[in-house]
């Protein structure tokens, strides 16, 4: 590979590969439009759940629903992700993406399923939500479209595999991989079981919806669907961790305090993840208590135990660089002397403190048997999520784009002022969000539900009146997040397009 190939970064010393760069950075702005798109149809539902709001009509809910799930939570974090793979198979090892035409293909196939699901959700053929319950079903276009996507999604996670074998052969390191890189190669690791679980339930259903195959059985499809629907999160967890550690390196120096253990924490997840998607189907009837107890309640906890692990180890790794740099004074001036000003930042430590407080203890709670027969299906479940996936996942992606925005797409961040509050307003907005969906969840609201006053129904029934109180939080914490939403779209696309641009 030719030298003028390269560039060396002039913030972080490191060399970037042009066809490298370019991946990332197309994967990275597909990755934010969708977002944009998932985001709008969030809020208009989050509008629509305010009981005196009541925005949407019946159909456009459920199907404003179906897109925002999709555009949100696979399209947004699996571009997003992709570009990682990039970054941390090549970048950060100073060396090159070894089949550029591969990656481009799958990003092509990723945009194009992309764009089937989009199109046949929007044409109001495909009502059927995330989880595409079967023997709810969509028009054929849209499995294709997710099979299309997801051939694309493999390609690209396999890439990384690709990039580290030729990296160790030109040198590039020596014993194991850096923890960032480490982390998304635990991420890839999980992506290629996960999306061999997607194939096995999406093929079937995509024959049977030409009407080529008769019967899917409802129960195994929802088993082996959350064989793929559950890991696809820890995909996510092991990216946003990842992310942590990038972050507290990029920002503030900080390094691991023990490598090993958070090594070991990544490698557990991978162990342990996929026994933990049986919480999902606590209330099914098909397994025994006993399947479902050594599950959920022990083999859980050791994926829970790594989260604990990173949960200790990056601000762990954040304090000690600081007090490194002379902030010794008591406890805590490190803590006060951080740089809560810069969004990559703060976006971080928001990320970490949502995730474990919001999307963790609750996950933990809910994932229990006696507990889930109480919480399945209602309100808190999406509470729960949004603060995994939204206050976790979301807000730390929204943190490292600040820092591929000056390293990658060599722009000075446009609005710096709108940048630095960006992560407050958005995670303060998802904290609301989350929390009243989980306290109107407990008083038994359901979730994906039009009308909870069950108007025209031949029984009438009424929830406990603070619901009331919980659902018009949703909406004021929807416009919130909603606002620091549109605060990041501004502030990412605007510098990419129109921020000074920097010398390499
Ligand atoms: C402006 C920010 C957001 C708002 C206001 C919002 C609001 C909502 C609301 C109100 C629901 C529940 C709908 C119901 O059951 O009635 C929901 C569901 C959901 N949200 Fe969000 N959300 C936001 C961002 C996100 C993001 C960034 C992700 C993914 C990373 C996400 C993933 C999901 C998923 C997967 C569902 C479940 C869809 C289903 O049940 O099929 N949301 N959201
Ligand atoms: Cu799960």
């Amino acid at each position: 590979m030719a030298a003028e190939d390269y560039r060396i970064c002039s913030f972080t010393g490191l060399k970037i590969h042009k066809p490298t760069e370019d991946l990332i950075k197309w994967n990275t702005v597909t990755a934010i439009l969708f977002l944009a798109l998932g985001g709008l149809m969030g809020f208009l539902i989050a509008l629509t759940r305010w009981p005196s709001v009541h925005y949407l009509s019946l159909q456009n809910y459920y199907r404003y629903l179906t897109l925002h799930g999709i555009d949100a939570l696979l399209l947004w974090i699996i571009f997003f992700e992709i570009g990682l793979v990039y970054f941390t198979s090549a970048v950060l090892l100073n060396t090159r993406t070894v089949i550029p035409w591969a990656g481009w293909t799958g990003y092509a196939l990723m945009l194009v399923g992309a764009v089937f699901v989009n199109f046949v959700v929007f044409a109001g053929k495909a009502d059927v939500m995330f989880t595409s319950y079967v023997p709810l079903q969509a028009d054929a276009v849209y499995y294709l479209g997710i099979i299309i996507f997801a051939v694309g999604a493999l390609t690209c996670y396999g890439h990384f595999f690709a990039n580290i074998i030729q990296a160790k052969r030109d040198g590039a390191y020596k014993h194991s991989l850096p923890l960032g890189s480490f982390g998304l190669a635990a991420a890839c690791i999980i992506a290629v079981l996960t999306l061999a679980h997607g194939a096995v339930i999406m093929i079937p259903v995509f024959f049977w919806s030409m009407g080529l195959i008769h019967y899917i059985d409802p129960g195994t499809y929802r088993l082996i669907f959350w064989g793929l629907g559950h890991p696809s999160q820890q995909i996510n967890v092991c990216a946003m961790v990842s992310v942590w550690y990038m972050i507290s390196a990029f920002t503030v120096g900080g390094k691991p305090v023990n490598e090993k253990l958070s090594r070991t924490a990544f490698v557990l997840y991978i162990f342990f993840i996929n026994v933990a998607s049986e919480h999902h189907l606590l209330v099914d009837p098909i397994f025994s208590n006993w399947h479902k107890i050594i599950n959920t309640s022990y083999m859980m906890h050791l994926a829970v135990f790594a989260s604990m692990v990173h949960a200790f180890a990056v601000p762990a790794s954040v304090e000690v660089a600081l007090r490194n740099q002379g902030y010794t004074r008591g406890l805590f001036e490190w803590l006060k002397k951080a740089p809560w000003s810069n969004p990559a930042f703060s976006a971080m430590a928001l990320s970490m403190v949502l995730f474990g407080f919001l999307g963790g203890i609750t996950g933990v709670i809910f994932g229990t048997e006696q507990y889930n027969i109480i919480r399945h299906n209602t309100f808190a479940i999406p509470g729960h999520f949004h603060g995994t996936v939204v206050g976790g996942t979301t807000l730390a992606f929204m943190g490292f784009t600040y820092l591929l925005i000056p390293y990658i797409f060599r722009r000075e961040l446009v609005m710096q002022g709108m940048a630095k509050w960006q992560p407050y307003v958005y995670g303060i907005g998802v904290a609301i969000l989350s929390i009243s969906m989980m306290s109107a969840g407990s008083f038994g609201v359901p979730r994906r539900h039009y009308d909870i006053t069950f108007s025209g129904a031949p029984f009438s029934f009424t929830f406990d009146p603070a619901i009331d109180m919980f659902m018009s939080m949703v909406g004021i914490g929807g416009i919130l997040a909603a606002i620091g939403g549109v605060m990041f779209i501004l502030v990412a696309m605007g510098s990419i397009m129109y921020g000074k641009r920097l010398a390499s």
